[in-house]
């Protein structure tokens, strides 16, 4: 049996001085108490008593291997290097002599052959450059941030003070607009009444306009119509006025003729003008109207023999009987359709002085109760705005406050990514196309201990088959605000890291090479 304690000569520090600790290879100062070589050992899980020299004895009695820390002997034991000038550590103690240089105190290898280098202190000068870059960084994020603060701090009084002032604002804004919108209303009144007035004043010229007119074709037509012109027109008289056909066969039969006379004989001029000239004006057609192009399609149809060829040849027509001067008179008079007087087209006349000055003393008002409308619509959303600034959480000191508006890009092979802070994040190809939204802000997602580590950005466009497009945006230390990387580690599930000095924390002391030893 091999000597069951090996005396480690080991560093302890007291102020600066170094001391040896005895007790068993492998283990830890901090378990150095439970391997008393005086007492038989204890199984550190208390399954099992055994005497001490059975303590690294390169066989495997605890079924925690905690009797063979310092060799391989069991499967599960822990070698402890203490590491001096870096880190102690535990490795597996299987590892121990399988040369393999595991602790950078060489330790673990002290019966393999093989050579290890002491890599502890290099490694220790290492990590404390890094430690102390970082240590720098969040020193000067620091600063950064206690000025961040600071502003957050008068930016929000100044905000405070900014909504009160627009609060006030608004109750004498709206008190405007309610006063202009009576005033344009009574404004309004006497223009509504004077625009009606003149207008049914046009529209009653013009329906006197086109009666009158109405009457004169009557007449004329009348007076066409009466052949024997003995003022009174007859079912005879009617008969060769073949366009006054209402059954299609292309002619006007007597009793169409009587028909159209209301059965009468004869009728008079005002009997003619009453109840016969309404029933024909659409159909009928002067004869002085001739030269004029005809209806081609219902001429033809019916009597396409009677239809003139040509312009002015029709020399067998009644119309032949006048002579061309008299034609051409008659032509003018006529030219307009029955049923579309010129009073009918014509525009309705601009407005007298009298109403034209109410439109106008209308139109300013109308125009101060749009200005005054537009600004209180102004001041409300300013209020809207201040609000909802004022109600988001910037962080337990406002430190966040100054990422409120701002916006930070990053371009991958892709697509550029657009984080907004407490707005919205976005994607938009680099070749072009439209952006997508990644999601809209809605709360901090760190831990319960660090909630302000995380930002959680959701409810974005839909993804196909999939959820809303939705982000996590994870916080670090930086000394410049800045999107450092974006990935989506599921489908339309994205995640930025994002370096902002509002989450730099004071730094911890960076321990000194001696104090970091485990003894
Ligand atoms: C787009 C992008 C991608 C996303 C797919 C899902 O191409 O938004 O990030 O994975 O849509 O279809």
């Amino acid at each position: 049996m091999r000597a069951p304690v090996l005396v480690l000569g080991l560093l302890a520090v007291l102020g600066c001085q170094a001391v040896e600790v005895k007790r068993p290879r492998g283990v830890s100062l901090s378990n150095r108490v439970f391997y008393d070589e005086m007492k038989p050992f204890t199984c550190l899980d208390g399954s099992k008593v055994i005497p001490f020299d059975r303590v690294n004895d390169d066989y495997c009695d605890c079924t925690d291997g905690s009797d063979e820390p310092g060799t391989s002997a069991c499967y599960n034991g822990r070698f402890h290097c203490t590491n001096p000038g870096y880190r102690p550590m535990y490795i597996p103690s299987s590892r121990v002599n399988d040369g393999i240089c595991d602790c950078c105190d060489t330790t673990d290898e002290y019966n393999s052959g093989v050579h290890c280098q002491n890599t502890c202190r290099e490694m220790g000068r290492k990590e404390r450059e890094e430690l102390e870059k970082k240590a720098e960084m969040a020193r000067e994020g620091m600063l950064l941030k206690q000025q961040y603060i600071e502003d957050a701090r008068k930016g929000r009084e100044e905000k405070q003070a900014r909504l009160q002032e627009m609060v006030e604002k608004r109750q004498s804004s709206q008190a405007e607009v309610d006063s202009l919108r009576s005033k344009k209303e009574e404004a309004e009144k006497p223009e509504k009444e004077a625009k009606e007035a003149h207008k049914n004043e046009w529209e009653e010229r013009r329906e006197a306009e086109k009666a009158a007119l109405e009457k004169k074709q009557s007449l004329e037509a009348f007076t066409e119509l009466d052949q024997d012109s003995d003022g009174t027109l007859s079912a005879e008289e009617l008969l060769s006025r073949s366009e006054l056909d209402s059954d299609g066969d292309g002619s006007l039969s007597d009793q169409e003729a009587q028909d159209l006379l209301a059965g009468l004989q004869s009728v008079d001029v005002s009997t003619f003008q009453e109840s016969v000239w309404p029933k024909i004006k659409e159909k009928y057609k002067s004869k002085s109207e001739t030269p004029s192009p005809p209806p081609i399609e219902e001429g033809a149809d019916s009597h396409p023999e009677i239809q003139p060829e040509e312009d002015g040849d029709g020399d067998g027509e009644e119309g032949g009987d006048d002579d061309d001067d008299e034609e051409e008179h008659l032509d003018e008079e006529h030219r307009a359709p029955p049923s579309k007087s010129q009073g009918e087209e014509s525009e309705m006349p601009p407005y007298d002085d009298a109403t034209q000055q109410l439109i106008d003393a209308a139109q300013i008002v109308r125009n101060e109760f749009e200005e005054a409308s537009k600004s209180l619509r102004e001041i409300e959303d300013t209020i809207r705005n201040l609000e909802k600034e004022i109600s988001l959480d910037f962080g337990s000191q406002g430190e966040f406050s100054y990422l409120y508006g701002q916006c930070y890009d990053l371009t991958t092979s892709e697509y550029t990514y657009r984080l907004c802070p407490f707005n919205r994040v976005t994607q938009k190809p680099k070749v072009g196309g439209s952006e997508t939204n990644l999601g809209v802000w809605s709360a901090w997602a760190g831990p319960e201990n660090d909630k302000f580590s995380a930002m959680k950005y959701d409810q974005g466009t839909g993804c196909w088959q999939g959820p809303n497009r939705s982000t996590l945006v994870k916080l670090y230390c930086g000394k410049e605000t800045v999107v450092t990387s974006t990935s989506e580690p599921s489908r339309c599930e994205y995640l930025m890291e994002f370096y902002t000095p509002a989450v730099c924390q004071q730094p911890p002391e960076i321990p000194q090479q001696e104090e970091h030893d485990e003894l």
